[in-house]
């Protein structure tokens, strides 16, 4: 399989593609930082295995361009992952930063969305592919300072099931992987703006989920026989459970 992975320099995006290639599959991988994508094009043994397009994931003119520029055996895209996304801020609503708030608006859903969509007729064209789209349990389950965060992932989710209804009948499989508490990654760090005292204590004293965890859960459904979609899955760490109702108290 030819498998497009954006935001692949790090974290789940790095997993799934050392995953993928590690059982004989292509990548594509999409990051903004040029130096990471080529250590990582290495040490998934080159070119034959892994091209790498170095831009921002709201860039679709260089996104288009570079992939009409891929070699013939990277042009055929089966699996598209979805994984760019950020959370910026953790602040209430009344405090939060309408910059940050339009940030992850962009990259959450536009960027997803408008990359979708590029994909999209050369798969139903081919009766082949499958959309795996980064979800997050913070657009299932609210909590204080997630605001438009897990409003984006809410978007993901629905998305997600509204691509299932429009591909149902063209032989493309569309997955929303939601992750719970997840650590190993940049997340935290760019959600508190390189604020490493914060991004750590997010982990103090627990065990989070690992970008491994979420690798396998990539690679299980895009490589399940091509009858089976498995349209959502939510993964939590032991040591997290969707349980509180806060009350708020004078
Ligand atoms: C990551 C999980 O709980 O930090 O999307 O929002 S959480």
């Amino acid at each position: 399989m030819v498998v497009f992975i954006t935001g692949a320099s790090v974290g789940f995006g790095e997993a799934s593609a050392r995953k993928f290639v590690a059982h004989g599959h292509k990548v594509i991988l999409l990051a903004r930082r040029l130096e990471k994508l080529k250590a990582l094009q290495d040490s998934l043994g080159g070119e034959q295995n892994a091209q790498i397009i170095a831009c921002d994931v709201r860039d679709s003119t260089q996104i288009e361009s570079a992939l009409q520029n891929l070699p013939q055996d990277f042009r055929h895209i089966d699996v598209l992952v979805n994984n760019a996304g950020l959370a910026l801020g953790l602040q209430s609503a009344d405090k939060a930063n309408i910059a940050d708030w339009e940030e992850m608006i962009q990259i959450n859903v536009l960027a997803l969305v408008r990359l979708t969509r590029l994909l999209l007729p050369q798969m139903v064209a081919r009766k082949k592919g499958h959309i795996i789209n980064i979800g997050s349990i913070a657009g299932r389950y609210p909590y204080p300072g997630g605001n438009v965060y897990g409003a984006t992932k809410a978007f993901v989710r629905q998305f997600s099931l509204n691509l299932r209804a429009d591909l149902y009948d063209k032989h493309i499989r569309v997955s929303n992987i939601e992750p719970g508490l997840s650590g190993g990654s940049e997340f935290s760090l760019v959600r508190f703006k390189g604020d490493t005292n914060l991004a750590n204590a997010v982990y103090e004293g627990t065990k989070p989920l690992l970008p491994q965890d979420i690798a396998e859960a990539i690679f299980w459904v895009a490589t399940l026989p091509s009858h089976v979609n498995i349209n959502t899955i939510e993964l939590m760490p032991t040591t997290q459970a969707p349980a509180a109702l806060n009350v708020y108290k004078e």
